[in-house]
């Protein structure tokens, strides 16, 4: 079978181990070519995985519903299994690594019975770059080829560039759904029983199994899986940062250009803020990556940063023509879409798309559905998938092998209360200490209680591939490799206040441009900032309202800092470190304690 494909040892002997446990009918290795793309996309849509959607509003472009069992990413489910339970700490699940590997071997036994197994060859980062990564995912799952196809680079040259060789990271997947020969097939085969998904990591081959989905970051394994998890446990022992950020470019009217990376939970406004229209005239914003960022120190002392992906994997609900037009002109064509509504004339519809509701539609689940129905016709955690290079908003820079170098650094978050609308840290360890004190609502893009404040350090809790106490002090380190002068600047933003009714107290999306630009300034020397207890804030003068019409005192409100909030908060984060025990390293207890003495002295 792969012998004629490719004459890496360590990958031929991998595919005969996976063909020997996991029994597929048929083995078909992927080139990546456009024409394979289609032919699956012809057997998605044979096998009802796939709709065509009408051609002439949506050329080339598809719905899949999943099973409503498999519908965002099991947190639960996901482990990272090491020897020691020390190495994955106290905010990922761990199983011992051993008793893991026999565990899910036996899983994996006879899975992909009566189904096809495709080989994926893919790259994170372009081809060939030092920087890049390798991994073949192993799949019974077609939906999940073409997703990959969309979302790295993937095919017949990067077999040649892990030569005979190279080394990968093996990605096994199955659906966990065998079929025997008089079954015939469902459209979204997978493991109906959420306690039997398991997303497991092996950080010390690396390797990754993932059982029983077929959804997303479950499924797509060079994202999440290789590109955030076993990526952040490489990047720890080489030193360097895999991040859950997007990478952005701001342009002012004179022309002058940076780059800003930003971390923020799923489903807060990655993928809006990485590609937003600025509201502000003059400004330019252009998009390198809305989801990961793989960042080192370059020749020049500054940390570069690279989007290890080729596509975008967005939350649909909220996408619109106000809070993300480039989104919107992204997916009009070659764009996978899961879990959307469809309507009558055969396109996609979502709630707040900004457009009219339809008279009739098939929801997510594919009922008939009317703008009467109490149930969403769009899942809260519907995806498009859609290629980097159709964002009309892309960056020239994006594929660059070295990255581009970073200016600015955010971090941010649902707060309906407390944390202000942009706050700049005294210096790096202040910066680290801010991202490590994050938290952010909840949301439908894990399974679990929506709207609960919840630590997310770095946006990476359900991310980060090893201890996190140790993650802190791999973001501490990085101020050892330049000069201080050299370090990205780093701020906490926050779009999501509230009033005490419930009202936004900032209209966020292209608006959020006033802020950027302050941040522009303060990283160019002339923006004006107010030292106070938590950090340097805009005084209401320094946000440039021009144009807008945000009431002056939302403006003053949400730049104010509240000291008896803070002091709860700082409370807060107290409990949420005594978690870490001594794995927390100390200058962050003496940030805390530092923070506490400044609101006390205020207060
Ligand atoms: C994503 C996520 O899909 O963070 O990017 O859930
Ligand atoms: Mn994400």
């Amino acid at each position: 079978m792969a012998a004629a494909l490719t004459e890496n040892g360590e990958l031929l002997a991998w595919l005969r181990d996976v063909v020997e446990l996991c029994k597929p009918d048929d083995v078909y290795i992927c080139d990546g070519s456009d024409s394979e793309y289609r032919r699956l996309c012809e057997l998605l849509v044979k096998n009802r995985t796939f709709t065509r959607l009408n051609e002439e509003l949506r050329p080339d472009c598809f719905l899949a519903r999943s099973h409503p069992s498999d519908v965002a990413r099991v947190e639960d489910r996901t482990y990272i299994s090491t020897t020691s339970q020390d190495d994955a700490g106290p905010t990922n699940n761990w199983a011992e690594a051993d008793v893991m590997k026999l565990k899910i071997a036996r899983i994996f036994l006879r899975s992909m019975e009566g189904r096809t197994m495709y080989v994926i060859p893919f790259s994170m980062g372009p081809v060939g770059s030092p920087f890049s990564r390798i991994g073949i995912q192993v799949t019974d799952s077609p939906y999940v080829v073409v997703n990959m196809r969309i979302m790295t680079r993937m095919g017949s040259d990067v077999l040649e560039a892990l030569g005979k060789e190279g080394s990968f990271i093996p990605c096994l997947h199955s659906v966990g759904k065998p079929l025997s020969p008089l079954q015939g097939d469902v459209p979204w085969p997978c493991e109906e029983d959420p306690k039997h998904k398991y997303i497991v990591h092996f950080p010390e081959d690396p390797s990754i199994w993932s059982y029983g989905s077929g959804y997303g970051g479950n499924a797509l394994l060079g994202k999440k899986c290789l590109a955030l998890r076993i990526a952040s446990a490489i990047a720890h022992k080489e030193g360097w940062l895999a991040e859950h950020m997007l990478i952005l470019a701001l342009t002012s009217p004179e022309g002058k250009k940076h780059y800003i990376a930003g971390a923020f939970p799923s489903a807060c406004g990655k993928t809006n803020l990485a590609m937003m229209k600025p509201t502000l005239p003059g400004w330019k914003v252009t998009c390198l990556g809305d989801d990961i960022a793989w960042m080192r120190f370059g020749a020049d002392g500054r940390l570069y940063a690279m989007n290890p992906e080729t596509g975008f994997f967005g939350v649909a609900p909220g996408t619109s023509y106000e809070s993300n037009p480039n989104a919107m002109d992204t997916f009009t064509h070659n764009s996978i879409f899961t879990n959307v509504a469809l309507t009558d004339e055969g396109d996609v519809w979502w709630e707040e798309m900004g457009v009219p509701a339809p008279a009739h539609a098939i929801d997510w689940q594919g009922k008939d559905w009317t703008p009467e129905a109490s149930s969403k016709a769009a899942h809260p955690n519907s995806r498009f998938t859609a290629p980097a290079e159709q964002c009309p908003a892309i960056d020239p820079d994006w594929q660059n092998p070295n990255g581009v170098p970073i200016s600015a650094i955010l971090f941010g978050g649902r707060r309906p209360s407390t944390v202000p609308l942009v706050n700049e840290a005294f210096d790096w360890e202040h910066g680290v200490f801010m991202g490590s004190a994050a938290g952010s609502e909840t949301t439908a893009a894990a399974l679990g209680q929506a709207g609960v404040l919840r630590r997310d350090p770095f946006a990476m809790l359900p991310f980060c591939g090893y201890n996190m106490g140790d993650y802190f002090a791999h973001w501490l380190s990085m101020a050892d490799k330049t000069k201080s002068d050299k370090l990205p600047r780093i701020f906490t933003v926050n779009w999501f206040r509230k009033d005490e009714s419930g009202r936004w107290l900032w209209p966020g999306y292209g608006e959020n441009s006033r802020v950027l630009k302050w941040i522009f300034e303060r990283v160019e020397g002339t923006g004006e900032a107010v030292d106070t207890p938590i950090g340097r804030l805009p005084s209401p003068e320094a946000i440039d309202l021009s144009g807008s019409d945000v009431p002056r005192a939302d403006l003053e409100r949400i730049l104010a800092v509240d000291v008896e909030a803070w002091t709860k908060e700082a409370e807060a984060i107290g409990t949420y470190y005594d978690t870490f025990g001594d794995r927390l390293p100390s200058a962050l207890r003496d940030q805390l304690g530092a923070l506490r003495a400044r609101l006390e002295a205020a207060g």
